[in-house]
């Protein structure tokens, strides 16, 4: 398989788009769910409007990378019509990023923003277990370290309570917690597979992203129905839609495609440690820029998220080596007693 190599100032800017649309996406939501006033929206329509706009982009996106339309029509038949292997291999994660991304919704409308951020991101170890056992890549005991390290850090970072805004609906946290926990594992665990498929052959992302969320558009669809079928057909699809929950379906649509070329140019895991970077970096310049205040917990968390960083990135200690040098040192351990 052919790497496709990106300059770094590219990764960079994709994942700061990501991480910048990811905290703009939690806190609008979490508002259009709670205190914007009006007629509530059906979120399970939002989720769906949301692959459609997702699909609309990556065609174009296929449509500029392949150069002409008889080539765009040519992958459109290769890859889709006459692949319906391939479409359902991609369902497997579109049906688990649709109960991740309402489990959000459900999390988002009895959780305060920052109390969802913080619990989020138990997604970082369980991303790495997934990568770990899916892609048979191993983690050294001080990756693992340092794994645990960043979950501490970013939760430090991101803490702070004081946050809550006022909401106008009831709350139960026990749901919003238990989404969360859903959403956490599907996060993971279709973040790797998605990498697996992806990275297992020569396919353009855009034909691999077209492929999820054309299922995903039936899977949400579906979701709506059992969910809001009756209402829906009462009040409409679109019905409670103000522009911020417009704002709401455009960031989760750019978030997501920012996410899959996250993910092509680097790896799940390291899509927890840049964002968790692009969130203290941003923090930073917010001090430097507009004399932010740097709270204790904050800088704490920096810290940690900065040295887990460090540590996740040196070398593995060779241990086949010292494994031979062990048995050597046995060996010589064993005549010496004869
Ligand atoms: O949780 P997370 O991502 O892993 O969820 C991935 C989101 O990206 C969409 N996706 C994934 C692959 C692909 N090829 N196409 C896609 O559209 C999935 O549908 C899913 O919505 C993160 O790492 O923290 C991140 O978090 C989300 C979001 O904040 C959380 O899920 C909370 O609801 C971010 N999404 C957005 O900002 C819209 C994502 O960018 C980063």
């Amino acid at each position: 398989m052919a790497i496709e190599s990106v300059s770094l100032g590219f990764k960079l800017y994709c994942l700061s788009v990501m991480t910048a649309v990811a905290a703009a996406y939690t806190v609008a939501l979490r508002f259009t769910r709670t205190v914007s006033s009006g007629d509530l929206y059906f979120s399970t329509t939002a989720v769906c409007t949301t692959e459609v706009i997702k699909l609309v982009l990556s065609l174009g996106m296929l449509a500029k990378e392949t150069g002409s339309l008889i080539r765009l029509k040519n992958s459109i038949e290769e890859h889709i019509i006459f692949s319906p292997v391939e479409l359902l291999k991609l369902s497997v994660p579109s049906i688990v990023y649709a109960i991740q991304n309402n489990m959000a919704f459900v999390a988002l409308s009895n959780l305060d923003a920052a109390v969802y951020q913080v619990t989020y991101q138990l997604k970082i170890p369980c991303t790495a277990l997934c990568t770990v056992l899916m892609l048979n890549r191993s983690l050294s005991r001080l990756q693992w370290f340092s794994v645990f390290m960043l979950c501490t850090g970013v939760t430090l970072v991101q803490w702070n309570p004081a946050e809550a805004t006022k909401v106008q609906v009831e709350q139960n946290p026990f749901v919003g917690f238990m989404a969360i926990a859903v959403a956490v594992l599907c996060s993971g665990f279709a973040g790797v597979y998605f990498e697996k498929v992806l990275k297992s052959s020569d396919t353009s992302l855009w034909v691999r992203n077209i492929q999820m969320y054309l299922s995903g558009i039936v899977v949400t669809l579906i979701g709506v129905y059992m969910n809001d079928g009756k209402k829906v057909l009462e009040k409409g699809f679109f019905f409670g839609y103000t522009p911020w929950v417009c704002f709401v379906v455009f960031l989760a649509s750019v978030g997501g495609l920012y996410t899959s070329v996250v993910v092509k140019y680097t790896d799940n895991i390291m899509k927890g440690f840049s964002a968790a970077a692009a969130i203290v970096l941003s923090t930073v310049a917010s001090v430097m820029l507009f004399g932010l205040q740097i709270t204790v917990t904050f800088a704490s968390g920096a810290i940690l998220v900065c040295i887990s960083i460090y540590l996740y990135g040196l070398p593995k200690q060779d241990t086949s080596k010292l494994t031979r040098q062990d048995t050597d040192a046995e060996s010589k351990q064993k005549l010496i007693s004869v």
